[in-house]
């Protein structure tokens, strides 16, 4: 992307040039002005490309309630100050959309959701938090992505999820990608990547395709990791490992 632009910069710095240099050496401007038609053209079309890498694209984070989806917010966007509670019932009680600033001139919108998989005692009953999720999709005028949020705990991964996973895939067609990042992987022992490798039964038991890109990540924030002696760097990895999965998948559409 980033040679592609460069590329158009300097053929478009050479065609700005091209009708300067050419007025000099020709007597016959009628040339000249139609060469500066087609310079001021060229640039509309770079600058049309190159603002393309900037345009918002809609990444929505889904899943069951207390996944982790408005922690993941608050890492990717700081500032952002979404709801998150450890309750039993989700505290997320209307979608939102924040500003995401990815790298590499990259930047997108991120919308937190509502919790699903609620109980009739909860905030919404899973029923109609789906069918709130699947309005909200399709009135968006066109999700690019969704992030699928698993927590790693033992038996926190769950067959709701496979289902949940596989329901809004199909919800949002075969052109949108639907990606996983596992979280609350903070006491994993070893590198956080090899918690999929380790479970690669279970998710394909609760039917998740392993081959399903993904990000193995906590969200905890610094200060609480640096109460509990952890590497604070495990915040900025995490980060930076789910900023380049969305970056990765936003950057070939
Ligand atoms: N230890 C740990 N706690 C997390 C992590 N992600 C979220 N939490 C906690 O889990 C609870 C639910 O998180 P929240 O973001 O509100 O979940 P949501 O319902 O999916 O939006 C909160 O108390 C968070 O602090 C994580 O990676 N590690
Ligand atoms: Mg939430």
């Amino acid at each position: 992307m980033y040679h592609k632009h460069s590329v158009h910069l300097r053929m478009l710095r050479l065609l700005l040039s091209l009708p300067l240099l050419l007025e000099v050496a020709f007597e016959d401007f009628s040339d000249v002005i139609l060469l500066k038609l087609f310079a001021q053209l060229w640039s509309r079309r770079c600058f049309r490309s190159l603002t393309k890498s900037h345009m918002s694209k809609n990444v929505v984070i889904i899943g069951q309630t207390g996944a982790g989806k408005s922690s993941l917010i608050n890492m990717l966007c700081p500032g952002a100050n979404a709801p998150t509670s450890n309750d039993t019932t989700g505290c997320t009680h209307v979608e939102r959309e924040y500003r995401c600033d990815l790298g590499d001139r990259f930047s997108c919108q991120v919308h937190d959701t509502i919790g699903l998989e609620e109980g009739r005692w909860g905030f919404l009953w899973a029923p109609k938090a789906e069918r709130r999720l699947i309005t909200y999709l399709k009135k968006m005028k066109s999700p690019h992505l969704l992030v699928y949020c698993i927590p790693a705990g033992r038996g926190l991964l769950k067959k709701s999820d496979g289902r949940n996973y596989q329901k809004f895939k199909s919800a949002v067609g075969k052109n949108v990608p639907v990606v996983v990042v596992v979280t609350h992987l903070e006491n994993f022992r070893g590198p956080f990547s090899s918690w999929w490798s380790n479970n690669v039964d279970k998710l394909k038991a609760v039917g998740i395709p392993v081959d399903t890109r993904h990000a193995c990540i906590t969200t905890l924030p610094k200060a609480d990791l640096h109460i509990l002696c952890m590497e604070e760097t495990l915040y900025d990895n995490s980060c930076a490992d789910v900023k380049s999965l969305i970056r990765h998948i936003l950057s070939k559409m």
